[in-house]
């Protein structure tokens, strides 16, 4: 929490970053706003642009380039449950595009928060053997959910989990339908038995349980999406020995010898996973980006950023794919990792 006077210099701060960059009239009305109310009130123009820069802001983000696209739904007047989630609903629809998907983000009223970290996520069942079906990073939050009276669903790996959505001091839960949550099934283009795994993975990552902090006001409930970077669903979502751990499956579909980590039948099965992945969204129309262009478009935006006379923060470790990293123009650069406003910051689960 901020105390009064830093949240008056950062709405200060704010307002002048929004003036001299949108070259829009009125600094001075906008600064005695502020000195009679104490906090600022934002246009709808404003929270647009400030939420654009939080994520021109985010230094672990390296699909930063379309930053100035971000469509933002000014929903700060919507606070009850249902109408939250009819409003998810339409982001989803309208984020998804057909599959030309548009970076979108909406910005709900006080009171509202997500419970979930993301929108679309897979359950996790604990097994009495203490193996997990799902997703294993969503057994707590399965476990949430059920606590709060969800039945389970068909028990497969990718069970799409309901919402908990917080709204006036209460927690609801809500199904969402099948044609809100886009799924893309996985094939190789040339080994069906990649295919025969029966692997899916969700079209949209939406991030919902980051606040976006905009000239010392606070939004708990503003859930964002663009579209996946391939690595994040290849070489790490399916892969990770504590996710869904499907190299050695792969690896076996692919006829590779597992017998010794030294035929690198390792990084075979997870070339191969990722070009599957990245084969099935583009059979599907779905957009997403691959390592190689995104880290080339970043360097784009940093040349963008230098000229517009910005300076561009980021963290490495987080800017580069856990793939082949050496060979992307990110590898030999350095970048400044402090944090500057507005931005997002990550919020403890509203749960546990
Ligand atoms: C993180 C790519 C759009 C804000 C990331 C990460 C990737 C990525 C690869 C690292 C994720 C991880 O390692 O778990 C992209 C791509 C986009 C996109 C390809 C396509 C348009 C957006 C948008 C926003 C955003 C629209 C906000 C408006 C962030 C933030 C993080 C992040 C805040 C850090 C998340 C965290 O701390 O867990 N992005 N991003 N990104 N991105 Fe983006
Ligand atoms: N790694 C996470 C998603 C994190 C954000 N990535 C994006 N964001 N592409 C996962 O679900 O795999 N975005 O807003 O597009």
């Amino acid at each position: 929490r901020h105390d009064q006077a830093q949240r008056e210099a950062e709405a200060l701060e704010f307002l002048h970053l929004y003036h001299t960059e949108t070259g829009q009239p009125g600094l001075r009305q906008r600064q005695a706003d502020l000195y009679r109310d104490g906090h600022l009130t934002l246009s709808t123009q404003e929270l647009t642009f400030g939420a654009r820069v939080a994520w021109r802001n985010s230094t672990r983000c390296v699909g930063r380039l379309p930053w100035q696209t971000l469509h933002v739904n000014d929903l700060r007047h919507v606070t009850a449950h249902d109408e939250v989630f009819t409003h998810l609903l339409v982001h989803l629809r309208g984020a998804l595009n057909g599959g030309r998907i548009l970076p979108t983000m909406s910005v709900f009223g006080p009171g509202v928060r997500i419970h979930n970290d993301q929108l679309i996520r897979y359950a996790g069942y604990r097994q009495p053997d203490g193996r997990v079906t799902g997703d294993p990073q969503n057994a707590a939050l399965t476990d949430y959910l059920r606590g709060l009276g969800w039945r389970g669903g068909p028990g497969t790996p990718f069970d799409v989990l309901p919402l908990a959505i917080e709204a006036q001091g209460q927690v609801r839960l809500f199904d969402l339908p099948a044609d809100a949550t886009c799924e893309v099934r996985i094939e190789h283009p040339t080994c069906p038995a990649i295919g025969e795994l029966g692997l899916r993975w969700h079209a949209l990552p939406v991030i919902s349980n980051m606040t976006l902090e905009i000239g010392g006001e606070s939004f708990q409930a503003a859930p964002f999406n663009g579209w996946y970077l391939q690595t994040e669903i290849a070489a790490r979502n399916l892969t990770d020995e504590h996710r869904y751990n499907l190299l050695p499956a792969v690896a076996a579909a692919l006829g590779l010898d597992t017998r010794t980590r030294r035929s690198l039948w390792v990084d075979r099965a997870l070339l191969e996973l990722n070009m599957a992945v990245l084969h099935s969204f583009d059979r599907d129309g779905i957009r997403i980006a691959d390592h190689h262009a995104v880290t080339w478009q970043f360097r784009h935006f940093e040349t963008l950023e230098a000229r517009a006379g910005r300076a561009v923060r980021g963290r490495w470790s987080w800017l580069l794919p856990p793939m082949a990293p050496a060979t992307t123009p990110l590898w030999d650069r350095t970048y400044d990792d402090r944090e500057v406003r507005p931005n997002f910051t990550a919020q403890p689960p509203a749960w546990q």
